[in-house]
This record gives structure tokens, sequence and C-alpha cells, in this order.
């Protein structure tokens, strides 16, 4: 079994109860379990910045299958919970699930790279990846916190709720381990 990390994000509708019912569909789907979920942090737009404050967060599931899997089951649940593919790229959304990394696999296909392309400048995927797995490996060798300690990207990214966020979904909200 082998960990895969998920970085959550919405700036549209109630987007506390959005990722929580995204993780809980998520859950439902794919071949493993959660098993840690980072605190929730309300973190400033980046790329397009006319838009709202994102609240934004990473999972940390456990399992087998297929990264494609693990992609079509993130765009299932996004479709599930109201996205549409029509504003501005990197706009407003309710729900954002992307696959930042499947541990070992490293991939480039159209539809799919990992780890993926963008984590390296992100304050709001990397502060809370740092926080769920310090010390988790990219397939060529760097650590999460390492790569934190490396980011340019200075934009606010405020704690707003601890693990407890994601009580009742899987073993999250009970600490980390
Ligand atoms: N795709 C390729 N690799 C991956 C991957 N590792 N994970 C393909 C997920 N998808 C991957 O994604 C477009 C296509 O990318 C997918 O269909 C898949 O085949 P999308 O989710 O439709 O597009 P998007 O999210 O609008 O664009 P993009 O470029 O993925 O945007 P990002 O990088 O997700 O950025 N600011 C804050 N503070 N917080 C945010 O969460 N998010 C964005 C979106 C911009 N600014 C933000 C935030
Ligand atoms: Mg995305």
């Amino acid at each position: 079994m082998k960990r895969i990390f998920i970085g959550l994000g919405s700036n549209q509708g109630d987007s506390r109860a959005l990722l929580r019912q995204a993780l809980a569909d998520l859950e439902a789907r794919v071949d493993g379990h959660l098993e840690a979920v980072s605190s929730l942090y309300r973190t400033a737009p980046v790329g397009y910045t006319a838009q709202p404050d994102f609240l934004n967060a990473v999972a940390q599931f456990r399992g087998t299958g297929e990264p494609e899997e693990w992609l079509d089951h993130c765009l299932a649940v996004e479709a599930g919970l109201g996205r549409h593919r029509d504003g501005p790229r990197w706009g407003p959304r309710p729900v954002d699930l992307d696959l930042l990394a499947v541990e070992g696999q490293s991939l480039a296909t159209p539809r799919l790279t990992l780890p993926h392309p963008r984590l390296y400048e992100r304050g709001f995927v990397l502060i809370p990846w740092a926080e769920v797995s310090p010390d988790f490996r990219l397939p060529y060798g760097s650590r999460i916190d390492d790569l934190l300690n490396q980011c340019p990207d200075s934009g606010r990214v405020e704690p707003t709720e601890g693990p407890e966020w994601a009580e009742g979904l899987g073993h999250a909200g009970e600490g980390s381990e």
C-alpha cells in the first residue's frame, strides 16, 4: 500500500462543507483509506488574484491502484460537487482536487503529471503538506519540509482550524501519525 497525497482547495460556496464532502466522496470511491488531514488554511489567491480567498488543505490516503484511477476519482468528485470547467484558468471553484504525489511514481502524460508540476512554487500546498508528512520524499529524493524551506512563495497562508475540521472522516482529525 502506498501513500497518495491530494491537495484540496475551494473558494466558492460553503468551502469547509464542500471540502469535507469531497473527502467523504473520495474515501467512498478509492481503493484505500484516508490516513491524515492537515489543518484548514485560509490563503490568498495565486495566479488569478481577482477572486476570493481560498480554503486549502492536504490529505494523505493509503491505498492501491493506478495514479490515473486516482485522478479519475478526483475529477468525478469535483464534478459531483458542482465544478464546471468554464471560468478563467486558475479562477474561482467550489472544489479543486489535485493529485500531488503517489509514492514512488513519477509520470508525464497528457492527462497527468506526477508529482504535480506546480507544487514547488506554492505555499498553500507545501505548508499543509509539511504539517501532515514533513519527511515524505518525492520520487527523486526531496523532502517536503526541504521544499517548503526553499519555496519562494510568500503569499498569505493562515491556519483557520486544526485537523479536527475533518473529524469523523477516516482516521483524520485524530492528529497525524
Ligand atoms: N492534470 C495533470 N496533472 C495533474 C495532477 N497531478 N493532478 C490535468 C490533477 N490534475 C492533473 O486540471 C486540469 C487538468 O490537469 C486535469 O483535467 C488533469 O488532466 P483542472 O483542475 O481542471 O484545472 P485547474 O485546477 O483550473 O488548473 P490547474 O492548472 O490545475 O490549476 P491549479 O494548479 O490546480 O491551480 N490559489 C490559492 N490560494 N489556492 C488554490 O487552491 N488553486 C488554483 C488552481 C489557482 N490559485 C490558487 C489555488
Ligand atoms: Mg486542479
